[in-house]
């Protein structure tokens, strides 16, 4: 089974992904992987922080001579950030006055430093900030971008767009093409496929960042090539849209999942959610006219392309001064600021694709096994023509 994990701290010394459960004699692609991460930097609206980090993958373990061993994948991303950071973020005991340092007690609305302090009973909220920070991120897409890798040799591709930046969205009917996704691969604005669109995102964030706020948004993301068979309707936790859910409601500030239309289809009859079914006797497959379930029947994939939209809110840190109460002397403040992003969404879309990326090889190496990739693609291959000849 494909399983992964991460550690690491936002200001310490690196960030950890350990990935286990893959086949070997996999090719790792390590300039793709780096480019993965350089797109999760990106994005108009990220604050100072981003110009600090250049991050790039140090395989620590199971990867010789550029292909996988079988044996866990141990990936380090160090944070350029540490030498500020030594005495602060030390491991060791420190002096109580040097410990002082950039202590926290005042927790910010809408973060987790109030309900983590009091569940790990820290007087610090800084020991538990450094964690839930959205740096961790960047560990999970070093993990995800080896799942894409893996996913590339069966066909299968994963990108996203935004759709939304506060006020400011895609029309509602809009469907984006692969060619448009593809564009967008290295675009460092808004990662939006409709320029006048992304012109009027740019300016929702400058707004949000002159009145000293955040907001946020939704992305898509796309898997395309996903064969038919992927989760399982047998059991609650084998559905593949509830995994997809989990995966992508655990990216920071994502408040909302939807797969396919999602929402809309509460509010829908059902002759216009419903997707009719064709038969492609060319392919040899069948075919669904629309894509309004967005690649997922009774929780397994049928074929399409799987489709599904994060929402999220705006980041907790903003300089506009939200009432709170000091951790220790329970007095009212008016919260302080650190520097911080205005808005994280297009930086999001790529964490959002490697959750999908990570949940769809996940099932599909559940479902075709195999110890080496050449077993796996055996096994994968084999199943192709069931279908075929179904
Ligand atoms: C974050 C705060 C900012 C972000 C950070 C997440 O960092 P800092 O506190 O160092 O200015 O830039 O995001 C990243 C470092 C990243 O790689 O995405 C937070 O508090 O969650």
């Amino acid at each position: 089974m494909l399983t992964y994990r991460t550690a690491g701290e936002s200001h310490g010394q690196a960030l950890i992904a350990l990935v286990e459960g893959l086949p070997s004699n996999l090719l790792v692609d390590f300039e793709f992987i780096d480019n993965e991460l350089k797109r999760r930097q990106g994005g108009y609206g990220r604050g100072g922080r981003m110009k600090i980090e250049k991050d790039r993958v140090r395989f620590l373990s199971g990867v010789r001579h550029g292909k996988t061993l079988g044996s866990p994948v141990a990936m380090m991303v160090e944070n350029r950030d540490w030498p500020n950071w030594e005495q602060i973020m030390s491991v060791q005991q420190i002096s109580s006055d040097a410990a002082q340092k950039r202590t926290v007690t005042r927790p910010r609305p809408g973060h987790t430093d109030l309900a983590g302090s009091l569940k790990f009973n820290q007087v610090d909220a800084r020991n538990i900030l450094e964690r839930s920070s959205a740096r961790e991120t960047t560990a999970r897409v070093a993990a995800g971008s080896l799942a894409k890798v893996l996913l590339r040799t069966f066909g299968i591709e994963i990108l996203s767009h935004t759709t939304a930046i506060g006020t400011v969205s895609v029309p509602p009917d809009f469907s984006v093409t692969w060619e448009q996704l593809e564009a967008l691969r290295t675009d460092e604005i808004v990662h939006c496929a409709l320029p006048d669109v992304s012109e009027r995102m740019v300016q929702e964030i400058e707004n949000a960042q002159k009145e000293g706020d955040t907001i946020g948004g939704t992305f898509e993301v796309i898997a395309r090539g996903v064969p038919t068979g992927l989760g399982s309707h047998t059991a609650w936790d084998t559905r593949l849209d509830g995994q997809l859910a989990q995966a992508i409601m655990s990216i920071n500030a994502v408040k909302a999942v939807e797969v396919g239309t999602g929402v809309q289809a509460a509010f829908r009859k059902g002759s216009n959610v419903h997707d009719e079914i064709g038969y492609d006797t060319q392919a040899l497959r069948f075919r669904r006219f629309t894509n309004r379930a967005g690649g997922v029947e009774g929780g397994i994939t049928n074929g399409e392309d799987v489709r599904v939209t994060g929402y999220l809110k705006p980041i907790p840190t903003l300089k506009k001064a939200l009432r709170s109460v000091d951790m220790i002397t329970k007095e009212l403040f008016v919260a302080q600021h650190e520097r911080s992003d205005t808005c994280t969404v297009p930086a999001a879309g790529v964490i959002g694709e490697t959750m999908v990326a990570l949940v769809i090889a996940r099932a599909l190496l559940e479902k075709f096994g195999g110890d080496s990739i050449e077993e796996t693609s055996r096994n994968y291959a084999g199943y192709l023509e069931q279908l075929r000849g179904y």
